[in-house]
């Protein structure tokens, strides 16, 4: 195992060295055997960071409305940190292209930290970095941190285990009215956010979610009710209106216990994914082992049930 200064490395970044942060993400995100330390050293300086998760189609507008966010966040003295998740993509490291051209007004901004991370093929992949990645900008002082993922759904981070709000944002003329209802998007979106106010069919696509989300609330449950915010990110129109419904939001989560509750959520997922991880790795190294043949061959000839031979298998681990 390489030398490295884990603290000192905490503390650089916390005294807002962007290398240091930068460095810290690829820790957590190539998985190197510093994992561990750098997770112990973040613990005692994590959980101040606000967590917004953006998501939607592609091209509807996501890097767009993260950097008039940022801008808003800003306005407000506060820093920020940015996690571009693309799980389709094998680059990493600085912003994707087309992220670092809309984000560019921010990237020389030392409060501003803006990361893109994909899938390497690594053993937990994306669902194990991304609360790495996103505790080590809470660590460094983000106030804000906000999670740009394409899809809804789909995706192999599922942004709602880790935002404290999240946001959906949809486009016009995307065949959104259907294609939304089939991703689930009624169930994860806390704001909807309706951007390219400035194309035709903006006010149906707006029409179509009221319907949707009418038909689709649930009698019971939180009485949190998804508001629907128009913009042009391209121009930063209705950024204030995103902020009060952002900020509307977090004060429904703090007044119901839900911050507390989601964030605990986000914990449990973690956990889960990290010895999930740790036991397919474990199990990797038992196949073609001594321990699998001997019990396959039982299973094979019907003298054990494949339960009690995985029983077996983990209990040997
Ligand atoms: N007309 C119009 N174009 C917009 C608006 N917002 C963003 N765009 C444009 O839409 C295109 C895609 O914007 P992005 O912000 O890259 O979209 P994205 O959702 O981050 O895209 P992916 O990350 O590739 O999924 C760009 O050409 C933007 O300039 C808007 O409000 N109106
Ligand atoms: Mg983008």
């Amino acid at each position: 195992m390489s030398r490295v200064d884990i603290p000192a490395l905490v503390a650089d970044a916390r005294s807002g060295q962007a290398r240091a942060v930068a460095r810290l993400i690829s820790l957590v995100e190539d998985e190197s055997p510093h994992l561990r330390a750098v997770a112990v050293a973040l613990t005692p300086f994590v959980g101040r960071a606000r967590v917004l998760g953006l998501t939607g189609p592609p091209g509807v507008g996501k890097s767009t409305a993260t950097s008039m966010l940022i801008a808003a966040f800003r306005a407000r003295d506060l820093r920020v940190g940015v996690l571009a998740i693309d799980p389709s993509s094998p680059f990493s490291g600085g912003a994707l292209l087309g992220d670092r051209i809309r984000m560019h007004d921010h990237a020389t901004d030392p409060a501003v930290f803006i990361r893109s991370m994909a899938t390497r093929g690594h053993l937990g992949g994306l669902a194990t970095a991304t609360p790495q990645a996103l505790r080590v900008l809470d660590a460094a002082g983000c106030d804000v941190v906000l999670i740009e993922t394409v899809g809804v759904g789909q995706s192999e981070v599922d942004i709602v285990g880790l935002a404290d709000t999240t946001v959906v944002l949809l486009a016009p003329g995307m065949g959104d009215g259907i294609q939304a209802a089939k991703a689930g998007i009624l169930e994860i979106a806390d704001v909807f956010v309706v951007n390219k106010a400035d194309r035709d069919g903006a006010e149906q696509t707006v029409r179509d979610l009221k319907h949707m989300i009418s038909l689709g609330r649930r009698s019971l449950g939180p009485a949190w009710r998804q508001p629907i915010v128009a913009t042009v990110a391209s121009a930063g129109e209705g950024v204030d209106e995103v902020m009060a419904a952002l900020d509307t939001h977090h004060d429904w989560l703090v007044s119901h216990g839900e911050l507390d509750a989601r964030r605990a959520r986000r914990a449990e997922r973690e956990i889960e994914a990290i010895a999930v991880a740790s036991l397919r790795s474990r199990l990797g190294g038992v196949r073609g082992g001594e321990a699998l043949s001997g019990l396959a061959r039982r299973v094979a000839a019907g003298e054990l049930d494949p339960y009690a031979a995985a029983d077996t298998l983990i209990a040997g681990t």
